[in-house]
């Protein structure tokens, strides 16, 4: 490959000098014509060589990536280094291809659930930020991606079997989250750390959707606000989140931030930072004093330190609450039993990392232009030697500082996020300065001279957030590619609006220095975090087993064969029930005519008999807003109310074979008499 670039790049430098950009439309036949044709430089050609997957050639994707799909609540699955988009996961949003929230049983029990946890309003929408995988010592596994919800404080788990969506529940005791996902060394739980502090019960504590009030003042807010550190439990048996194996430690109402769970060195202990520890004044309750005013007041705001396997002890030892169906350590049991501290970090900080070695957690600084990183080695002698500075109001160990720091390194305005190689580097985003900074890490991460100090920068465009390495914030990363999620895309795409698209870059970090090399425009606002999995730990099912129901993987209770189809017509608890057995397989649904009366529950177990690849059919039912994906070998449930009569022409919506368009029944429903 870097022949081939040589020589075309080679062959190309001498007709690039004296060329237009409107060369005239002419027969382009040889390699270098098309290179004058369209005006790239060597280096543009070069890049589409280092990321161009030919027609046919899906190989070549070494790493996939999973991104949060943002404000849309979903997730991108995305190829690199080519940057296409192979899939788009209904996560928290219903999705009419993938039948997910359109009729099919599963999927309308998860929304029925939130509804029921959320009396409010049930959101269809999301503001998912950061996906991570499961771990097996503390490396990316590859069988399960989980992800958070900030605006609707939820917690999704999705089986990268099948890419769809398991389980998503909102978290108790929490109105949002942003410090999640993040998943402990073994899977033991995932991690969601609560953003806004919310109220809690006066008297019984926790947090309850639409039903917990208290009077907003500056005394309530400190007095009777928390957030939480919450350890979600999910049952990969039953695909489920189990809150009954789940805990929660409750914390001062800061505005806790990202988190981060180490590995290695930093085994057992998770972070979070936080903002806001200046909490809330009357003159901010009156009008007086903007929120972003006094909330920049403290030279420090505190890094969260948690000993979460300590706390997992304890609630085995019985010193946790109940409360809204999760085991709750309250904040004075937190402190009494020694499982939080704060460490002091520079003001408003963003983004908390863990280098490959467990050894450091680097932390973004967003209004300082330093990275400061923390020794775990020395964090834990302090804590050891139970050396603290004091404590904050609430009487949680504050320990210094220059006691744990390792390192502060002067990398630029608005440092937000690190992600790290397999050579001893960190790489940081700059917000404002629009760049990413590559620096040396410090013993053992890189173990050459000049640790702590800058290397290389990038020019981004622009405002880059968070930079995804493959397999980051693990002890496996590959020092290959990066890409930066910037937030603003301002002249990178041809203009379609004053909404313009984000900006995934790809950068080329194989060299001394990094190079960006391709623009990827992501019509949906705004994914924050994404990340990236060597491609051949995906194992994902090309055709389910015949029968196969998606919510256990087992074969589903009402699979059948062609020719087993059939319709039945019974009473249920003093109700009517249509129930049928249905097969799609190219290019009729059986039964094609299905006969019941207004009022009639209509009960659907349709089977895709299709044994093939890609073989996938989608049943609508129109006037009734049905629609389902039925894949080769799955059987789906779809249940709903005749509410209305008529006669409604059912059909596949995949143009799967030549007579798709005959493939269609009628729902006759006769009205009641
Ligand atoms: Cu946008 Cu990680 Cu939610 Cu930073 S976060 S950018
Ligand atoms: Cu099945 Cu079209």
């Amino acid at each position: 490959m870097a022949g081939v670039a040589g020589l075309a790049v080679g062959g190309a430098l001498g007709y690039i000098a004296g060329m237009g950009a409107r060369a005239p439309a002419q027969v382009v036949t040889g390699f270098d014509d098309i290179l004058r044709a369209r005006g790239l430089t060597p280096d543009e050609a070069r890049a589409a060589l280092q990321t161009f997957v030919p027609p046919g050639r899906p190989e070549l994707d070494e790493f996939i990536m999973i991104s949060s799909g943002g404000h849309s609540g979903q997730i991108l699955v995305i190829g690199i280094p080519s940057m296409r988009l192979l899939k788009v996961v209904s996560v928290n949003t219903p999705e009419p291809w993938q039948g997910w929230g359109y009729g099919e049983t599963g999927s309308m029990e998860i929304f029925r659930r939130l509804k029921e946890a959320v009396p409010p309003k049930i959101f269809f929408g999301g503001d998912t930020h950061h996906p991570d995988f499961d771990r097996r010592d503390a490396k990316y596994v590859g069988e399960w991606a989980f992800i958070g919800d900030k605006l609707g404080g939820q917690a999704a788990a999705i089986s990268l079997k099948d890419f769809k969506t398991k389980d998503v529940i909102k978290i108790p005791n929490v109105q949002t989250i942003h410090g999640g996902a993040f998943t402990t060394p073994n899977t033991e739980y995932v991690v969601y750390v609560s953003q806004y502090p919310a109220p809690r019960d006066p008297q019984r504590g926790g947090y309850k959707p639409g039903k917990t009030y208290v009077k907003l003042t500056a005394e309530n807010y400190k007095r009777y606000f928390r957030g939480a550190m919450t350890f979600l439990y999910f049952d990969r048996e039953n695909m489920r989140w189990d809150l009954t194996k789940s805990f929660q430690i409750e914390l001062p109402p800061y505005v806790q931030d990202l988190a981060s769970v180490g590995w290695g060195p930093s085994d057992g202990i998770a972070f979070c930072n936080s903002f806001g520890t200046e909490l809330v004044s009357t003159d901010v309750l009156d009008g007086k004093v903007p929120f972003e005013v006094w909330w920049g007041r403290n030279e420090y705001d505190y890094l969260h330190v948690v000993l979460w396997r300590k706390a997992e002890e304890l609630v085995r030892q019985g010193k946790a609450e109940e409360i809204n169906g999760i085991k709750v350590i309250r904040l004075e049991t937190a402190i009494k039993e020694g499982i939080l501290y704060f460490v002091p970090e520079p003001k408003s900080p963003h983004g908390n990392d863990i280098t490959p070695s467990g050894r450091y957690n680097v932390i973004g600084g967003k209004l300082s232009p330093m990275v400061t990183v923390i020794d775990v080695e020395k964090l834990k002698r302090a804590i050891a030697d139970r050396k603290f500075a004091g404590t904050d109001d609430y009487g949680v160990p504050i320990i210094r500082l220059e006691d744990v720091m390792a390192a502060q390194i002067e990398a630029g305005l608005g440092p937000l996020h690190n992600e790290f190689d397999e050579r001893g580097h960190g790489y940081v985003s700059l917000f404002i300065d629009n760049k990413v900074v590559k620096y040396n890490l410090g013993p053992p991460d890189y173990t050459g001279d000049k640790p702590w100090t800058v290397v290389d920068k990038v020019d981004i465009h622009y405002n880059v957030g968070h930079i995804a390495t493959p397999e980051s914030n693990s002890p496996d990363p590959v020092g290959k590619w990066l890409v930066a999620l910037n937030k603003w895309a301002v002249d990178r795409f041809r203009l379609v609006g004053p909404l313009l698209p984000q900006n995934f870059q790809l950068i080329d970090i194989t060299g001394e220095k990094m190079r960006v090399v391709y623009d990827m425009p992501i019509p949906l606002g705004e994914p924050h975090y994404a990340k990236i999995i060597r491609a051949e730990k995906i194992k994902a099912l090309d055709v389910y087993p015949p029968g196969t129901d998606m919510w256990t993987f087992k074969r589903h209770p009402h699979a059948i064969e062609l020719g087993q189809e059939r319709v039945e017509r019974k009473q249920e608890g003093g109700r009517w029930v249509t129930e049928v057995w249905m097969t799609v397989i190219r290019s009729t649904i059986r039964p094609w005519v299905i006969r019941a009366k207004q009022g009639d529950i209509i009960r659907l177990h349709i089977t895709n008999v299709e044994k093939v690849r890609d073989a996938t059919h989608d049943f609508g039912v129109p006037e009734y807003g049905i629609q389902v994906s039925i894949n080769p070998g799955e059987t789906v449930d779809v249940e709903f109310e005749a509410t209305h009569p008529g006669v409604y022409t059912y059909y596949c919506l995949e143009f799967c074979s030549p007579l798709h368009l005959e493939m269609l029944g009628f729902l006759e429903i006769e009205p009641a008499e």
